[in-house]
């Protein structure tokens, strides 16, 4: 067996070896990403650091890391068109205007762009004519990045782009056709986003739903830049998106908020936090009482985290609301209740009635976790022994 693994494993390194020296080849060895990290105050050792943390996120063996950095090197040079449709930029946004840029986000602003309204010189006509020269000049050969959904509604008019006023659906058919690898990143692209949220006056859908394509989707509201850096290293590596369940690649959207939460032994002693301030708060206990929809919702938020992992969500002390599961906006609400105690729009009744067919059997099973632990701890108190973490919040 172990003989069987490793025939595979130097078998893939030569694969993804002898295509490295080809994209090199293709686009120059030297794309400047080194010496533009060092401006920005990166030294060579945090780069390979970041290198073998990516190698672990994409679930690659430490073989893999020097191969992360080359593949990070070449990245620079693979056309990307970065489309934007109904959003509110958050996803861009979230990657520009951060104070310390992260590697991954300087890999992204450092990218190929050859066409992204939001950070391109050109306007007007002479950005719908680089656009259009792009598709041409690298047809087949360039990723499209979609941020934004489609709105359908109206014939489309919802949504108008550009000099010669193309619909959303226009735009997106005409450089999606042509495209090496499409992904669609933040819950707009993904899912429809809150624009999707009941009624969706604007009809408005994600990328795959409008166009009927199966992209490679990276949600949340916004995404993380980890996990967007990371499908294209993947690309850059093996020449294929990474392997998804449900669309979204599974070593970014693999695990629960919940399976991986620092505050996860509080929740499994029946410690919660339950109104914002508490001594539970202060404790740093589970979040749960106050709306955490982390057992429902599947994202890398803890490992590897936000802004490489100085912080997340529910370190900084607020609950996950969820913003990578479809329907996040309806589903989830409201946002700081907890799972059994909301109510949905347009259906006025409560989780615990229509919940299981909403969520499914998780949020049973969530029940149930919660009501044994809050007996649990409540007994192990009765019988006056210390539960594992003394609270005086614990019922
Ligand atoms: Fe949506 Fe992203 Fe939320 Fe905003 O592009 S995922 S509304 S952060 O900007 O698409
Ligand atoms: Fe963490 Fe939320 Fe789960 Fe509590 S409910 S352990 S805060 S993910
Ligand atoms: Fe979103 Fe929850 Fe992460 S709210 S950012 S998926 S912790």
């Amino acid at each position: 067996m172990e003989e069987k693994i490793n025939k595979e494993l130097k078998q893939l390194l030569k694969k993804c070896d002898a295509r490295l020296d080809l994209l090199e080849k293709e686009y120059g060895l030297k794309t400047g990403l080194s010496e533009w990290l060092e401006f920005r105050g990166i030294s060579r050792r945090s780069f390979i650091k970041w290198s073998a943390i990516m190698s672990a996120t994409l679930m690659l063996p430490p073989i893999f890391t020097k191969r992360v950095a080359r593949a990070a090197e070449i990245a620079p040079r693979i056309p990307v068109i970065w489309l934007h449709f109904a959003e509110c930029t958050g996803c861009t946004e979230s990657i520009l205007r951060s104070a310390n840029p992260t590697i991954a986000d300087i890999i992204l602003d450092y990218l190929s762009l050859e066409y992204h309204d939001t950070v391109m010189a050109p306007s007007g006509e002479y950005a719908e004519k680089s656009l259009y020269e792009a598709i041409k000049k690298y047809k087949g050969n360039y990723i499209c990045i979609c941020e934004g959904s489609i709105p359908t509604n109206n014939n489309g008019n919802f949504l108008r782009i550009g000099t010669k006023a193309v619909t959303g659906l226009e735009r997106a058919k005409e450089v999606v056709k042509d495209a090496a690898a499409v992904i669609s990143i933040g819950h707009c692209a993904s899912y429809g986003g809150p624009q999707s949220a009941y009624p969706n006056p604007t009809g408005s859908k994600s990328i795959n739903e409008a166009l009927g394509i199966n992209s490679v989707i990276i949600p949340g509201c916004p995404y993380n830049s980890v996990s967007l850096v990371g499908t294209v290293l993947y690309f850059i590596l093996f020449g294929k998106l990474p392997p998804t369940r449900g669309g979204r690649p599974i070593f970014a959207y693999g695990k629960r908020i919940h399976d991986t939460c620092p505050r996860r032994a509080h929740f499994d002693a029946g410690e919660f936090v339950r109104t914002w301030g508490d001594e539970g708060a202060k404790k740093g206990f589970c979040l749960y009482k106050v709306g955490c929809k982390g057992p429902l919702t599947y994202n890398n938020c803890n490992v590897p985290g936000w802004n490489e992992d100085i912080s997340s969500p529910i370190r900084s002390g607020h609950g996950c609301i969820g913003c990578s599961e479809k329907a996040f906006w309806d589903k989830m609400a409201p946002l700081e209740k907890p799972i059994e105690a909301r109510t949905l729009p347009g259906i006025e009744a409560v989780a615990d009635h229509v919940g299981w067919t909403l969520v499914g059997i998780a949020v049973a099973g969530m029940g149930v976790h919660a009501i044994y632990s809050h007996f649990k701890a409540k007994s192990v108190s009765r019988q006056g022994e210390k539960p594992c973490c003394k609270s005086e919040d614990k019922e």
